[in-house]
């Protein structure tokens, strides 16, 4: 039997990631395939703590290498504690956001150099990666205006669009970089033709990592 998948699902703001988790968590029950749903940053009581200390208002002066590590910090507690023990028990994970975000926010937003995060990467995550990774991608305007349309902007929310920019063509380069685990979704369509793409991808992925 192949061994157990570490899914995960990137974006800007606003891509509709949350929409798109409901899909994936249908289409795994649907496989039969038994998971452990989780998100970053957060996934640990330690990793929501840091999660609010992260987009909350309440340090927003916060110096990008301080964010960059709070990340990592989350990354390792999360790991230790459940990811790593969800894969050896044979459970397939799906995590909303992972290091892609961290590449694209800190390093493409903030300006972090890449070497710096791929230090820490290795350290922490050991050589693990995703198998899969969806990048929801569309124009920032149009994902700032579904975010908008939530409520009150987080921490990284209330950046400026050419923030989001930096962020969008990081994680672009990533998927040209990776194109076999990273599988580019074009979100700017209709719910219903972006939920058929992550369908049709899922089932490539399925028919290629299922026993
Ligand atoms: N972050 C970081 O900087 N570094 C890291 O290493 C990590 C994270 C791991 C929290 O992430 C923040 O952490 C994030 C990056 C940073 N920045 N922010 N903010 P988060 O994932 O928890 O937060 P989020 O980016 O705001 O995502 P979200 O709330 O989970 O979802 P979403 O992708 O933004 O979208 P949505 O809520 O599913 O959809 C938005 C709206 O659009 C909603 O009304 C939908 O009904 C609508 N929608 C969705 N799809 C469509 C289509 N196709 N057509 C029309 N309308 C649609």
């Amino acid at each position: 039997m192949a061994r157990a998948s570490f899914i995960t699902l990137e974006g800007i703001e606003g891509a509709g990631k949350t929409t798109c988790m409901a899909q994936l968590r249908l289409l795994l029950k649907q496989a039969g395939i038994g998971f452990l749903e989780t998100r970053e940053p957060g996934g640990t009581q330690l990793g929501e703590d840091l999660r609010q200390l992260l987009l909350g208002h309440k340090h927003t002066g916060m110096s990008d290498d301080a964010e960059l590590l709070l990340m990592f910090a989350s990354r390792a507690e999360h790991l230790q504690q459940k990811i790593l023990p969800a894969l050896d028990n044979g459970q397939w994970v799906l995590c909303d956001r992972f290091t892609d975000a961290t590449y694209a926010y800190q390093g493409g937003g903030r300006g972090i150099a890449y070497d710096r995060i791929r230090n820490l990467e290795d350290w922490v995550q050991q050589g693990l990666k995703p198998d899969l990774t969806l990048l929801l991608d569309l124009p920032v305007d149009l994902g700032l205006e579904r975010a908008g349309k939530r409520s009150a902007p987080d921490r990284f929310e209330s950046e400026a669009g050419m923030f989001f920019e930096k962020v969008r063509q990081t994680y672009l380069d990533l998927a040209a970089r990776e194109p076999d685990r990273i599988k580019v979704i074009d979100a700017s369509l209709t719910l219903d033709e972006v939920l058929a793409q992550i369908t049709s991808t899922m089932n490539h992925f399925l028919s290629h990592h299922q026993s």
